[in-house]
C-alpha cells in the first residue's frame, strides 16, 4: 500500500512536470455529477492555425445539454514543451454556434505544431461546471 501511494505522488509530480501548465491558475474540478463531455476537433490532426473545437454535453440522462442551460464554454490548450502561453478561448451562451443538439463548434487558435491538451470547462446556468481534457496533435 505504502510503495503504491509512493508511486502515485512520482506520477503526480512527473506529470506536473511534463504538463507545463506555469501561467494556468488551475483547472476547476467537475462539479456537476453526472454530466458528461465528449470532446474533438476537426480534422483529427488540424493544422497549425483556427481549427475546430467540438464540445458536446449531455446531462445525466444522457440528453443533449442546450444552449438556455450554458453560461459559457472555456478552453484552455497547452503543450508539452516549456515557454509556452496558453491559448485561451471563453465564449458566453449568446455567441456559442451549436452544430446539432447539444454540440457546439469553437474556433481554437492552435498557433504552434506539436502536442497539445486542452482543457475545456462547461459552466452550466443551473451551477455546476462541467470539465473535460482532450489531447491532440497539431501538424
Ligand atoms: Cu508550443
Amino acid at each position: 500500500m505504502r510503495r503504491f501511494v509512493l508511486g502515485a505522488a512520482v506520477l503526480a509530480a512527473l506529470f506536473t512536470l511534463t504538463a507545463c501548465r506555469q501561467s494556468v491558475g488551475g483547472v476547476p474540478q467537475s462539479s456537476a455529477p453526472g454530466y458528461v463531455l465528449v470532446l474533438s476537433v476537426e480534422p483529427t490532426t488540424p493544422p497549425v492555425g483556427i481549427g475546430t473545437l467540438s464540445v458536446s454535453v449531455f446531462d445525466p440522462d444522457g440528453a443533449p445539454v442546450l444552449p438556455a442551460a450554458i453560461a459559457r464554454i472555456d478552453a484552455i490548450g497547452n503543450m508539452s514543451h516549456a515557454g509556452m502561453t496558453p491559448v485561451e478561448l471563453a465564449v458566453s451562451s449568446g455567441d456559442l454556434a451549436m452544430v446539432s443538439a447539444g454540440t457546439y463548434h469553437l474556433p481554437f487558435d492552435f498557433n504552434m505544431g506539436g502536442e497539445w491538451f486542452i482543457d475545456v470547462s462547461v459552466t452550466l446556468t443551473g451551477g455546476g461546471i462541467v470539465t473535460g481534457r482532450i489531447d491532440l496533435d497539431v501538424r
